[in-house]
């Protein structure tokens, strides 16, 4: 065949605008789906268009709305899968909705994806940090506004709940500081509060290092970002080598980021944190709206948050309706299937448990007039015992005002530990700079899969390091009770003049575990932190540690609920260091620990105080083995 003109017109063998690909391409909705979508651009009071998707399910009259405003791209959230079943297109977190009749709704918060406007990372409330007419408290309140219009979606009941983790769990938050009144209900989960105390950023002033590509990718494009290349596979090196946490900063071209700027410009816990710490400002302004705040018990992530900002609501008077659940998670496992964490096996799917048996009917009774629940003040698994705990009060055990106070267990000579008052003496290390130890067995990848699980890896890894310091009580012969949070109190001095503590509490299982012979030995932190040592006298104005003075280093660690069974040992371990995790503190004080020079790290000697007047301890809150607040 010879294709004369007229026959390659007829064949169509070139696209008609030499273009293979068209200018719209949609696939039919399938003609049987069981639900519709609108996607709407929603202004907000500044005229910046919010993208929002709905996905309401088909035929729907007055059904009750579930709002997520995320910084994580609205459409792709929206959508597990392309399905013709809203069930199987909506996220596997949202069956429970779907199966329950309500309309989801996911919003590109502003500047990020399409959504217009700029984007400020954890946005602050209007006021010396912001000094714009809009938040996130605006934004979901003229979001909730246009939703509950009947003119906009007169398939709703113009009742609203939001829930969200991380990111999205702070958005949910920051509704609740001036709440539209047809939010009826919020599940903040895992929400960002703090991020200098202890969610994401810092932990007690000690950087995390983990973060900074998130901020390179999330802070460097528009949408969907990518993380600056590292280098070499091991983390651990990458981030040693090159210096402190600004040098990496400025090979990855950092720079060019404002939040960057911005934020390694303040390193101390100034009105720059202290200003946007939203328990603090949930506190001076709390909602009425009934609240279910939820973390994990091992979240590697936001672990300061929910339950910071439920003791502040409940310090405050809020009880009937601020509740909090702790399941044996990782960070946002609340959305995924709960039934393990690591080498731990839990009772079912603890995830899908709170999702089905606490989040649905607490959101039915105030968005759909279903039937009435009342949760109990706290719903926290038992990670000795293995099952959920109830409770009409929490927590059980702390420094004032609580049903019981935290008991002391000392740290003793030869690696003992105690109840009871120890003999006087210290134990030294040498913490070097250029040898930390490892948060996770070597080679360090953040993407290796190993950072959702970190938390309950097994610390025989460092335990015997001449630089990690462990002290452990003996078999024990009663099983111990510990619900609420510890504190360590340390005294200790170093040849330095910074310098960082991290001290766990570490359940180390029986030598011999015939029902799971690999368990046999296995040193599980149950609770785990690290402190800044600059920071020990103020948050906002550090000073040089006095070399060779004993100082105190107190400060709060993760919640617990937690039976240590007869047979197992209460260990506590100490050490300087927690890399690449956390930042290298140089062990000399340097005014921005971000910008210190390669020759500020030096090796420090560093002891930690036993007994007399300086007496080492973590206070654990040890409560009755069967509390009267444990509800049956
Ligand atoms: N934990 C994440 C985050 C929140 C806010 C700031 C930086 C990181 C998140 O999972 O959203």
């Amino acid at each position: 065949l010879v294709l004369t003109p007229a026959i390659a017109q007829e064949t169509q063998v070139w696209p008609p605008n030499g273009n293979d690909v068209p200018a719209k391409f949609s696939p039919p909705v399938d003609p049987a789906a069981d639900y519709v979508t609108r996607e709407v651009e929603i202004p907000m009071r500044d005229g910046v268009k919010l993208h929002t998707v709905i996905v309401i399910p088909k035929g729907a009259t007055n059904a009750p709305i579930v709002l997520t405003r995320t910084p994580y791209h609205a459409d792709a959230r929206a959508k597990r899968a392309d399905s013709p079943t809203m069930i199987n297109r909506l996220p596997l977190a949202d069956e429970g909705f779907v199966r329950n009749g309500y309309i989801r709704v996911y919003q590109d918060i502003r500047g990020k994806y399409k959504s217009e406007g700029g984007y400020v990372v954890t946005r602050p409330v209007i006021g010396p940090l912001n000094d714009t007419k809009v938040d996130h408290t605006t934004d979901a309140y003229d979001t909730i506004d246009w939703l509950v219009n009947k003119a906009n979606l007169p398939e709703s009941n113009g009742k609203v709940g939001m829930i969200g983790s991380s990111y999205e769990g702070f958005t949910v938050v920051m509704a609740l500081l001036k709440p539209h009144p047809a939010l009826k209900v919020a599940a903040p989960q895992s929400p960002m509060i703090d991020g200098w105390m202890g969610d994401d950023w810092f932990h007690y002033g000690a950087f995390r290092l983990a973060n900074i590509a998130w901020l390179g990718a999330q802070t460097g494009y528009k949408a969907e970002g990518k993380a600056p290349p590292t280098g070499g596979y091991d983390d651990y090196d990458n981030f040693r080598d090159v210096g402190s946490a600004g040098d990496w900063a400025k090979k990855s071209g950092y720079d060019q980021l404002p939040f960057w700027n911005r934020f390694s410009a303040h390193p101390a816990y100034d009105g720059f944190w202290s200003g946007q710490a939203l328990d603090e400002l949930i506190k001076k302004n709390p909602s009425n709206v009934p609240t279910i705040w939820e973390q994990g018990l091992w979240d590697q992530e936001d672990m300061w948050g929910a339950i910071h900002t439920y003791e502040a609501l409940k310090s405050v008077g809020k009880t009937g309706n601020n509740f909090i659940v702790m399941g044996p998670w990782r960070h946002s496992q609340i959305n995924r299937v709960g039934s393990e964490l690591g080498v731990f096996k839990w009772n079912g799917d603890t995830a899908m448990q709170y999702r089905e048996d606490m989040i649905i009917p607490f959101f039915n009774q105030y968005l759909k007039d279903g039937p009435a629940v009342t949760p109990p003040a706290a719903t926290i698994y038992n990670t000795g015992e293995n099952h959920w705990d109830r409770f009409s009060e929490w927590p059980l055990a702390c420094d004032k005002g609580c049903p019981s106070p935290l008991t002391p267990l000392y740290l003793g000579a030869d690696g003992g530990l105690g109840f009871d008052g120890q003999s006087a003496g210290g134990d030294s290390y040498v913490s070097d700079p250029a040898k930390p130890v490892p948060h996770l067995p070597r080679p360090v990848n953040f993407n290796d899969g190993r950072w959702g699980d970190w938390l309950v890896q097994d610390q025989r890894s460092y335990d015997g390091r001449p630089d990690v310091m462990t002290y452990s009580t003996p078999v024990l012969t009663k099983a111990v009770r510990v619900s609420g949070a510890p504190i360590a109190d340390l005294f200790a001095k170093t040849t330095g003049t910074d310098g960082d503590f991290v001290v766990k509490v570490i359940d180390v299982y029986p030598s011999e575990y015939a029902s799971d012979p690999k368990m046999g030995g296995y040193q599980l932190a149950i609770s785990l932190d690290i402190f800044r040592g600059r920071y020990r006298q103020s948050f906002s104005n550090p000073s040089p540690i006095p070399a060779n003075q004993v100082q105190e280093y107190k400060f709060r660690l993760p919640t617990v609920n937690h039976v240590f069974q007869p047979g197992h040992r209460i260990m506590i371990q100490v050490q300087s260091s927690l890399f690449p995790l956390y930042d290298r503190n140089p062990q000399k004080y340097v005014p921005n620990i971000f910008f210190a020079k390669k020759s500020d790290y030096q090796k420090a000697t560093v002891t930690i105080m036993r007994g007399g007047k300086t007496p080492s301890q973590v206070r654990l809150p040890v409560v009755p083995l069967a509390p009267p607040q444990l509800m049956r």
